[in-house]
């Protein structure tokens, strides 16, 4: 038997976190013979707390073999004690006629306090992965804050744009999804996310010859998977969850699976002409468990070139906005 890893999951008793734990607890995230002890934060709001009892219970309810323990707090110092993984699914949802920029400022500041206490607290191998909007900015604070914990260490997800993108591409083509391969995501997580479909390969061709439609790439495919939360929302009244947790696990899968290729947002060090201090999409390959690379060189034409700049310069504007966060 394995030794069990720690896996700090916040905003646990949230939407994404109904649907992610069992599926942690469960062995989708990190195989069927690794035991994962769960260790569960949550806001100190005595409604979400309560909550957070509950999915508890459910969890001791479904008796998964690997689920060795589960820690549940609001304190971030025992929630990220000695995490191996630090999933940070929790964030402050925009309210009714909130701005971006208080909206970027109040998860920024949610952000210093997490990235700081991880930094202090969680085991010397430890992998972040932030879910909570808006992502990319929330994952750049916290790695400003760490000392000891290097920034590659700390990822933020846009792999349900990409499960989306090769979903879109599929339907498209007619083909199952598992012909369609290398669709990754640059940039935002935001309707300004790039769906790089030039370098997409639909059963063996390339994706713009196999569904030879250029005008259908270049508008509805990437507008549709831009604003698909926005139409998940208006068709469910509530944001994506599900999918989201799905997402979760297979990124986290990916970073642990050598050889795997996916789309991750990481420190870009002016990778494809993004500026070097903002977290964006790039494709990478996993190199050892917990480790990656990213996958330079694929030629980008004009179109491909404008939507990254679009992209970037949003990031670069969310950095701004946030400036006096990082340290
Ligand atoms: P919910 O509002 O259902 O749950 C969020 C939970 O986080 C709540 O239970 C809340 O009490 C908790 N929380 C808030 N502040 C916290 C803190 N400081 N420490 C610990 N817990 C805290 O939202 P849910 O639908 O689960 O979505 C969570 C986040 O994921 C949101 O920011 C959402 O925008 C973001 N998403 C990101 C996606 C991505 O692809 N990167 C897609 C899905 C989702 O929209």
């Amino acid at each position: 038997m394995k030794t069990p890893i720690r896996v700090a999951v916040t905003g646990a008793a949230g939407q994404i976190g109904y649907s992610l734990l069992f599926r942690i607890a469960s062995g989708a995230m990190f195989g069927p013979d690794q035991p994962v002890i769960l260790q569960l934060l949550e806001a100190p709001i005595e409604k979400a707390l309560k909550a957070l009892e509950g999915v508890a219970m459910e969890l001791d309810d479904c008796a998964f073999p690997l689920l060795k323990g589960i820690v549940q707090t609001s304190d971030p110092a025992v929630g990220f004690k000695d995490a191996n993984w630090c999933l940070l699914v929790g964030a402050k949802p925009r309210g009714p006629g909130m701005e971006r920029a208080d909206l970027l400022k109040d998860n920024g500041r949610i952000f210093i306090g997490q990235g700081q206490v991880i930094d202090a607290v969680a085991a010397a191998d430890a992998r972040i992965c932030v879910v909570g909007n808006p992502a990319n900015t929330n994952c750049m604070i916290a790695a400003s804050q760490a000392k000891r914990l290097p920034a590659e260490r700390f990822t933020a997800m846009v792999r349900l744009d990409q499960n989306r993108a090769q979903t879109q591409l599929a339907k498209k083509a007619g083909v199952d999804l598992t012909a369609v391969k290398d669709i990754f995501i640059y940039g935002n997580h935001s309707p300004t996310m790039f769906p790089a479909f030039a370098h997409a390969s639909i059963g063996g061709r390339p994706a713009t010859e196999a569904i030879n439609d250029l005008p259908w790439l270049q508008g509805p495919f990437c507008e549709t998977v831009g604003k698909r939360g926005a139409a998940i929302i208006a068709a469910r009244g509530a944001s994506s969850a599900a999918s989201a947790a799905n997402a979760l696990v297979d990124h986290v899968r990916s970073l642990v699976t050598p050889g795997a290729i996916h789309s991750v947002a990481v420190k870009a060090n002016g990778a494809y002409g993004f500026d070097a201090n903002v977290w964006a999409g790039l494709p990478v390959r996993t190199t050892t468990p917990g480790s990656y690379e990213v996958i330079h060189g694929y030629a980008m034409d004009d179109f491909a070139k404008s939507k990254i700049a679009a992209t970037n310069k949003e990031l670069a504007e969310e950095r701004a906005l946030v400036a006096d966060m990082l340290s």
